[in-house]
């Protein structure tokens, strides 16, 4: 027998758990101070989260999944992607959608149950949320389908979980993608867990990223709690689909640190002392160790920092419970530009119940 085809997958770190750099750092982190604007973004995220937990456990929201230690992988997102490119997120990208101007109010509305958190007033040609997983796969294969064909500089990042790659959908999406050179990055959030079932239950693949290999497109891991890696590898990524070069697939590796949704207890599938290890690796304290040791960040800048995401979490909040709620035939009345007669039937029954009838 002879070898016909051999693979490697990458790896990339740029600064290791102790806010180190691990090797020279790409051009764009080597001022300090310009990695100030991702450690806010992680931060705010952070804070956006505990506040959603917090209304959700007081009745005020509905389930909600937190990005606790996976910070890094949305904000690098937001940070990597042009205004022009096209956002597909799963549901844990609040980073990257907050980054990309989707405002804090909006994602309240949206976890909140009310149609008007997908109506964003800024990035208007990002697609929502997507709770079924893997579906907007495709989506996003059928984006970067339609920017080829109007010939635009423009690229589509979808962002999965490692649970996700076992799906059929995420195949089909991958080998389209390869096979007709589409601008679209896949990008695998590997948070090591799919609710209950961890990783090494998931996949018999050494790596998800080698998933890539068999549609024939670039696959690559990086560190997920390095966020100037995270920047970097979809940087490049992404300069590679806007410029004819087609899909890539990046693994990002990550660990959640909360529950799945507040639905869930992770405690019962999952040891403390096993997750507890993980926090030496999270994203935020590993950015602020290297901008406190590049004389670059102060105890004052940290402490105004959180009182200004403090602040704008606050005034998201009042503006969210402070607006009425839709009528309940709104989740109607944004699926179909004409809705079919069953559900037409539907919307009619709850419009009578509604008026109390
Ligand atoms: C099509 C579909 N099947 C099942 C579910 C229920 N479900 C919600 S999240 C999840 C696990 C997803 O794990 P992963 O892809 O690793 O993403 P993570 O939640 O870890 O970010 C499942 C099975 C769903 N939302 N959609
Ligand atoms: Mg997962």
């Amino acid at each position: 027998m002879t070898t016909v085809a051999r693979f490697e997958i990458g790896y990339t770190q740029f600064i290791d758990r102790g806010g180190r750099a691990s090797g020279e750092l790409p051009a764009f982190a080597r001022d300090p101070a310009a990695l100030a604007p991702l450690y806010r973004a992680m931060v705010l995220t952070r804070g956006f989260d505990a506040k959603a937990i917090s209304l959700q456990r007081t009745g005020r929201l509905g389930t909600y999944p937190s990005s606790l230690g996976q910070e890094a992988v949305g904000v690098g997102i937001g940070a990597a992607m042009a205004p022009a490119d096209v956002l597909l997120p799963s549901y844990r990208e609040h980073g990257a959608q907050l980054w990309r101007g989707v405002t804090p109010v909006e994602l309240l509305f949206y976890w909140g149950g009310d149609e008007r958190g997908s109506a964003f007033a800024g990035p208007t040609r990002d697609f929502p949320v997507c709770v079924p997983v893997a579906s907007h796969a495709p989506h996003a294969v059928g984006v970067a389908l339609a920017l080829k064909l109007r010939g635009e500089s423009r690229a589509a990042v979808c962002v999965l979980g490692d649970g996700a790659t076992s799906k059929g959908d995420f195949y089909e999406a991958l080998n389209l993608a390869g096979v007709q050179r589409l601008p679209v990055v896949f990008v695998v959030a590997n948070n090591q867990w799919a609710i209950s079932v961890p990783r090494s239950a998931q996949s018999a693949a050494e790596t998800l990223a080698q998933k890539a290999v068999a549609a024939g497109i670039p696959g690559e891991q990086v560190d997920g709690n390095d966020v100037v890696a995270v920047v970097h590898v979809l940087a490049g990524a992404l300069e590679r689909a806007r410029t004819g070069g087609g899909a890539s697939l990046i693994e990002a590796l990550t660990y959640r640190l909360g529950d799945h949704t507040t639905a869930d207890d992770a405690s019962r599938y999952r040891d403390d002392a096993a997750v507890s290890g993980h926090w030496e690796a999270e994203p935020i304290a590993r950015l602020r160790n290297h901008l406190v040791g590049a004389g670059a960040w102060s105890k004052e800048d940290e402490e105004r920092l959180l009182a200004d995401c403090a602040a704008a979490i606050e005034a998201a909040v009042e503006t969210y419970l402070a607006t009425p709620p839709l009528p309940p035939t709104a989740m109607f009345d944004h699926l179909f530009a004409a809705l079919p007669a069953d559900l037409a039937g539907q919307r009619a029954e709850v419009e009578e119940e509604a008026r109390g009838g």
